[in-house]
């Protein structure tokens, strides 16, 4: 009878991992690895089922926390947006946790690359900063 209950708790056990693992992140924009030019205005987040966004932080390359002012969210939703600071050139990345309407928690984290915008050649030209 011991196995049986042994067998039960891992059953259980695994059953409840897959719960966990059942709410995600799908999408973002910037893109997990997506390289900008220039600061992206907005971060998004979108998930597989309606959460709670709890916690959301942005850190550039250094590890400095980079001010969103994010207040954790008392409406479930599937996507959220939130506006971002000007952000220089950098690596950054985005850490993220979220309580699904079971209640489960859960986090994860993606990155993104800011580059320097370059400036076009043709407005350039029309500013006469540019030589043909
Ligand atoms: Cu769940």
């Amino acid at each position: 009878m011991k196995i049986i209950k042994i067998l039960l708790v891992l059953v259980t056990f695994i059953f409840s991992s897959v719960a966990i693992a059942h709410t995600g992140l799908t999408a973002s924009s910037p893109a997990n690895k997506g390289v900008l030019q220039g600061s992206p205005k907005v971060l998004e987040l979108s998930f597989n089922s309606s959460v709670r966004l709890v916690k959301l932080t942005l850190h550039d390359v250094k590890g400095k926390k980079i001010n969103i002012g994010f207040k954790p969210r008392s409406v479930s939703s599937t996507q959220f947006a939130i506006a971002l600071p000007e952000l220089m050139s950098s690596n950054y990345s985005v850490n993220w946790m979220i309580m699904g309407e079971d209640v489960h928690k859960m986090k994860g984290t993606f990155s993104f690359m800011v580059r320097p915008t370059v400036p076009d050649t043709d407005d350039l030209k029309q500013n006469g900063l540019a030589n043909d």
